[in-house]
């Protein structure tokens, strides 16, 4: 065995050098390969050109001007110093919302609470110990126990059927002709897409103290740019998360849902009135959670078209014949919508 294994490693060693030769070769032909996209390397420039090409083109010609900017109103779509209640609502199902809860659910946990703290105070006075040397030794009372089973169950389908019937309202499936925006969340800002209309993302950065006193808008409530939507037409957010979990919140309109990484989750509502309202990020999302709000700007519908033309975009439907017999004569002062 020891002879062969010598053998071949004297065979190998006599061969080494013309391995090596060889894998020196290697290098050279590897060298040239390298060199030779060196000639080609024009042609990304030449591409480089072609892009820049159609960019020229794309810069469409806008001729219809934004609606001015809408001031908001004190005290509406925003918090009040001081207020303990929700704040005025402008959806319907806002409407829904605040009455289950100002008219149903918080007199009737304040009758409960007070009866419950009425008996426990006439209990403790009038069965003390010193007055009732000798305890009673009644156990069961089949008139009260039916009472307190039934009441409470009473109670119960009282505030179910509406209650079921508001979450059924608040998740219900926008109709197609619905104005869709797509709501991303970002650390931490958010963005805003027009899908249908064809208007792409744009952002919404909080304003500095000085921009939001200079506005006439609250501070830590107004970003600069706005969401625009139209009062009165049906609204359908896509809302989603680009990076951790963030929630879309307006407290005035009922609206407030996650916005969460890979997940699409869809909101429906109507405003009722033009205005402007203000919102927050609502879930803990990082060191500056707490500067991302939010502003909904609802327009007359006709200033809603004449938006979504100023930013280049496209109207739909029904709403697309009715504006763009509007807007077609004047190119848009804004008097005239
Ligand atoms: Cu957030």
């Amino acid at each position: 065995m020891k002879k062969v294994k010598s053998l071949v490693l004297a065979g190998l060693l006599a061969f080494a050098p013309a391995t090596a030769m060889n894998s020196q070769a290697f290098a050279q032909d590897n060298a040239a390969v390298a060199a030779a996209p060196a000639d080609g390397a024009a042609a990304p420039a030449e591409s480089a050109v072609n892009a820049a090409a159609p960019a020229a083109d794309a810069a469409p010609a806008v001729t219809v001007a934004a609606p001015p900017r809408m001031k908001p109103t004190p005290g509406v779509g925003m918090p009040s110093p001081g207020e303990i209640s929700l704040q005025e609502q402008f959806s319907p199902t806002g409407h829904t919302a605040r009455w289950l809860h100002d008219v149903l659910l918080l007199p009737l946990i304040t009758i409960i609470s007070v009866l419950v703290l009425a008996l426990m105070l006439y209990v403790m006075v009038r069965f003390r110990r010193s007055a009732n040397p000798i305890p009673s030794k009644t156990s069961h009372n089949t008139l009260i126990e039916v009472i307190w089973t039934v009441v409470p169950v009473v109670i119960l389908l009282v505030i179910a059927v509406p209650s079921i019937g508001l979450l059924a309202d608040q998740y219900k499936p926008a109709p197609k002709d619905a104005v869709t925006v797509k709501v991303t969340g970002y650390q931490w800002y958010w963005g805003y897409e027009y899908p249908d209309n064809g208007i792409g993302e744009y952002v919404s950065n909080m304003l500095t103290k000085e921009q939001a006193e200079a506005n006439g808008e609250p501070y830590l409530l107004a970003p600069d740019n706005r969401m625009i939507l139209p009062a009165g037409r049906p609204i359908k957010l896509i809302i989603t998360g680009a990076d951790v979990i963030h929630a879309f919140a307006i407290p005035s309109l009922w609206v407030k849902m996650d916005a969460v990484p890979g997940r699409l989750n869809e909101k429906t509502f109507t405003i009722e009135k033009p205005g402007v309202y203000y919102g927050q990020c609502s879930e803990l999302c990082g060191a500056r959670h707490a500067f991302m709000p939010i502003a909904i700007e609802a327009l007359p519908p006709a200033q809603f078209d004449q938006w979504v033309l100023s930013q280049g975009g496209k109207l739909r439907g029904a709403d697309a014949a009715v504006t763009a017999a509007a807007a077609a004569p004047a190119a848009a002062p804004a008097e005239k919508l």
